[in-house]
């Protein structure tokens, strides 16, 4: 190797150091350990354990796609927490609390094995499955209301690895949850 090629990887790696130690100061600074977080993107992860083999004789061939080391918690259980008013805490979106920068876009990304909704909510409650509400209530919250057959609750979908972005969130406080699931909930601010 050359002299000059040598200078040049170097300041080259002087140039990703700096942009790294930048990085840390930026909008994600408050979940540094978020893999794919960088300057203006913040990401959530929606997870779940549905047991495929459960879950796929009830609601169909590959509606549960999770890698099942040994955590996947079969339909009848997540039924029976749920109703019970206990439900799975496998089921969750991380983190629970994010802060964030106005601007900042925020990445869900479904690394579950079965859909879920990242919906805004003006408050928590009952989502549009009542087997999976406490006490299997028929109530379910306004912005959850029609399920998929609703275009506004479609559009916040998100599929066994795919992702959803979010942009354009206003300064304050915002409550998001899943209208599948309605006990996986967080809550973004924006400042
Ligand atoms: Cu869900």
């Amino acid at each position: 190797m050359t002299k000059v090629a040598a200078l040049i990887l170097l300041a080259g790696c002087g140039i990703l150091a700096g942009a790294t130690h930048a990085r840390a100061g930026g909008p994600s600074d408050h979940f540094p350990n978020f893999p794919g977080n960088s300057p203006g993107i913040a990401q959530v992860v929606a997870l779940d354990e549905c047991d495929p083999t459960t879950f796929n004789a009830a609601e169909g061939p590959d509606f549960c796609k999770n890698i099942a080391l040994g955590y996947s918690t079969t339909l009848a259980n997540l039924l029976a927490g749920a109703e019970a008013g206990t439900p799975d805490p496998g089921w969750d979106f991380e983190p629970d609390t994010l802060v964030i920068n106005q601007g900042t876009t925020v990445v869900v990304v479904d690394q579950g094995g079965e859909p879920h909704t990242f919906t805004e909510v003006k408050a928590f409650g009952n989502g549009f499955l009542p087997p999976l509400n406490p006490g299997s209530a028929a109530s379910v919250i306004p912005e959850c209301a029609g399920g998929f057959g609703s275009v506004a609750v479609a559009k916040t979908r998100i599929l066994q690895g795919s992702q959803l972005n979010i942009t354009g969130l206003s300064k304050g406080k915002h409550l998001f949850q899943c209208c599948i699931h309605p006990w996986m909930r967080m809550e973004v601010d924006v400042q």
